[in-house]
């Protein structure tokens, strides 16, 4: 474990980055702004699967430049980058064998941009990984989540208990075991064999029974000893087995804490790209917190959110320009 982690506890820095479906919606649905997260689109507006991959005919990020995107975070003073996968929508950004709700099959983008940012990462040395929402998954009919589309528990409405809700109806459990043996599992295999990521980030455990999830992370481990895993991955009444135990999710859960520790902050107050949130912090903000993570024995990975075309947003490049001018006299290189 120690070993595993080591590159993970010198990196102290990273680039998180929720890219998907979503940022082509940019916080929009039918003319109306969606508040909060806007890579929560499709839980909020209810959106159906064949609504969805409308959405997703019109994802075309022709401005996507891997190697742009990896210099920036370099420049920066970012040493790891992790890339939304897949998230709760269960919209693949990759070429699936498991799954052809992916960027292949139903978008008219040609590319494989996991691919091309692995080989930039691998260019500028750079440490590379993936977000993948093993829990939620919106678009399966046998996952934890979708509640509008079908009669699945762990949703918003609370028929079959939102939280915990394996533990109220353990007859839903067979469900959600299906598809963690047909589309979780596999993916995060392939995912791992196509691109032989550092890390994995996992999140919302509390989606699916503990049982569950030592599964998924024993699949993980027969595969690769080596991949850190994030704290979300396993997590039941505070006991996590993944690699590093804390993620703090804003400035003030992030001190103190103690061990291996990361936080999440956004630029702003979404993590996916919203056109109507303008709420970005201040670069001296973002610096206050580098610095003050690495004197705690802690890691910053801080999260911005690139639009539908592939281009960054003005306002996130804005802070990660003034990070490069701070980096280049006092950061790390
Ligand atoms: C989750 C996701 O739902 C969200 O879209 C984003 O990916 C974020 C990084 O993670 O949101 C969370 C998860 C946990 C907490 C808050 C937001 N938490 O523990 O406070």
């Amino acid at each position: 474990h120690d070993k595993r982690i080591e590159w993970w506890r010198e990196a102290k820095f990273g680039m998180f980055i929720h890219w998907g479906v979503y940022s082509e919606a940019g916080g929009e649905w039918k003319g109306k702004e969606v508040g909060g997260y806007a890579e929560h689109l499709m839980r909020k507006e209810q959106i159906t699967k064949k609504e969805y991959l409308e959405l997703a005919s019109k994802f075309n990020p022709v401005n996507f430049d891997a190697e742009k995107w990896v210099k920036i975070a370099k420049a920066a003073g970012m040493r790891y980058l992790i890339v939304t996968a897949k998230h709760h929508d269960g919209f693949a950004m990759y070429p699936s064998d498991y799954s052809d709700f992916d960027i292949a099959d139903k978008t008219s983008f040609k590319r494989d941009p996991m691919a091309d940012l692995k080989a930039a990462c691998e260019k500028y040395g750079m440490k590379f990984g993936f977000y993948y929402s093993h829990a939620f998954d919106w678009e399966n009919p046998d996952a934890p989540g979708n509640d509008w589309e079908y009669n699945n528990p762990g949703g918003d409405k609370n028929l079959f208990g939102g939280r915990d809700w394996y533990d109220v109806h353990p007859e839903l459990l067979p469900k959600a075991q299906k598809y963690v043996n047909k589309k979780a599992i596999p993916q995060i295999q392939e995912l791992i064999k196509k691109y032989h990521p550092d890390i994995l980030w996992f999140d919302t455990p509390q989606k699916l029974p503990l049982s569950e999830n030592i599964r998924i992370l024993k699949a993980i481990r027969e595969i690769d000893p080596n991949v850190v895993i994030n704290g979300r991955l396993v997590r039941s009444n505070k006991v996590s087995m993944g690699d590093y135990l804390n993620t703090a999710d804003r400035p003030a859960e992030f001190f103190p804490v103690s061990g291996d520790w990361e936080a999440i902050p956004t630029t702003n107050e979404s993590y996916g790209y919203s056109k109507f949130d303008d709420s970005h912090k201040t670069t001296s903000h973002f610096i206050q917190l580098v610095a003050n993570a690495t004197s705690r024995g802690g890691n910053i990975l801080m999260n911005i959110g690139p639009k539908g075309d592939g281009a960054f947003d003005q306002k996130d490049q804005r802070i990660l320009d003034s990070m490069a001018i701070w980096t280049k006299k006092y950061g790390q290189s």
